[in-house]
């Protein structure tokens, strides 16, 4: 694409050894379209925001994981306190003999699944590791290059064992319900979602619920949804020819005019012409 910001190793690593580094963004702020000379993780803790990758919108939050790829394209909007970690790193940079094509998904593999999710116990495992990879990346002592690789690849293994496929949600018990809630609510748009029914089923305090998910997420659990079915709305309109009222039902609306009616209200225009103008491109 003309005109496409290419983000540079030199900006972001320090000398041409780095292989791995941490760009923390409390905040991440709106940020436009770009790729890199580097492939990096996205963890986000807190807050949402739209993070459109290739094209495809996400609405992100507290738990969500992205593996990017240096030609991947992607960027930031409508952020509202989103606090995420970029884990960037240089494959060709690594000097470990791992087998860092199985540990790293999409480096290889044309067809990967970028987006997955990390529960309670996962964040908090990687956030440990980020740490130390942080405090390690910043020194410059003998063997320190060696060691954040080795952490680095203490980080892919324990991403491997604890992300899961938003559609494929094993809920343990040891999840908060806030992680729970997340991800019940990613994990199913097809079904319409009760918070009352989940509530009950896990014999918690409804209001108590709502004010932890809005203080984390910066949403209430309501807008979240409607997001969710809108990024995914636009997902299947442009790389499905299913019908409006396909759509809809595959996004938990029952009727289809009234999903046109807040598909219309969100994108300033009706899912016909929002497919029509996206099919052009
Ligand atoms: C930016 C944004 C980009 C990332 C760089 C390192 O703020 O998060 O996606 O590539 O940082
Ligand atoms: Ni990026």
């Amino acid at each position: 694409m003309a005109g496409q910001l290419i983000l540079r190793k030199s900006d972001f690593f320090s000398g041409t050894e780095q292989a791995v580094n941490v760009a923390d963004r409390y905040p991440q702020d709106v940020f436009a379209e770009h790729t890199h000379e580097f492939c990096e993780l996205v963890i986000v803790w807190r807050g949402n925001g739209l993070h459109i990758l290739n094209d495809r919108p996400y609405r992100i939050t507290r738990g969500d994981l992205f593996y990017i790829r240096a030609e991947d394209r992607h960027s930031y909007a409508s952020v509202n306190d989103l606090v995420l970690q970029n884990i960037i790193y240089c494959p060709e940079r690594l000097k470990l003999n791992l087998d860092w094509k199985a540990l790293i998904p999409g480096l290889e593999d044309g067809s990967f699944q970028p987006y997955s999710r990390l529960g309670t116990n996962g964040m908090n495992l990687v956030r440990q590791i980020i740490t130390q990879i942080e405090q390690e990346s910043r020194k410059a002592e003998a063997f320190s290059f060696c060691l954040t690789e080795t952490l680095f690849a203490q980080l892919l293994i324990t991403l491997h064992r604890h992300r899961y496929a938003v559609d494929s949600v094993p809920v343990t018990s040891s999840e908060t319900l806030l992680d729970k809630l997340i991800t019940a609510l990613a994990g199913n748009l097809e079904r319409t979602f009760m918070l009352e029914q989940f509530c009950h089923d896990n014999q918690c305090n409804e209001r108590a619920l709502r004010q932890q998910f809005r203080q984390q997420t910066g949403m209430t659990v309501n807008h979240y949804l409607r997001q969710l079915q809108i990024c995914h709305a636009q997902y299947l309109l442009r790389h499905t020819d299913y019908l409006v009222s396909e759509v809809a039902t595959r996004c938990g609306f029952e009727d289809s005019n009234y999903f046109s009616a807040v598909f219309t209200r969100e994108m300033e225009m009706t899912p016909s012409q929002w497919r029509q103008r996206h099919l052009a491109d």
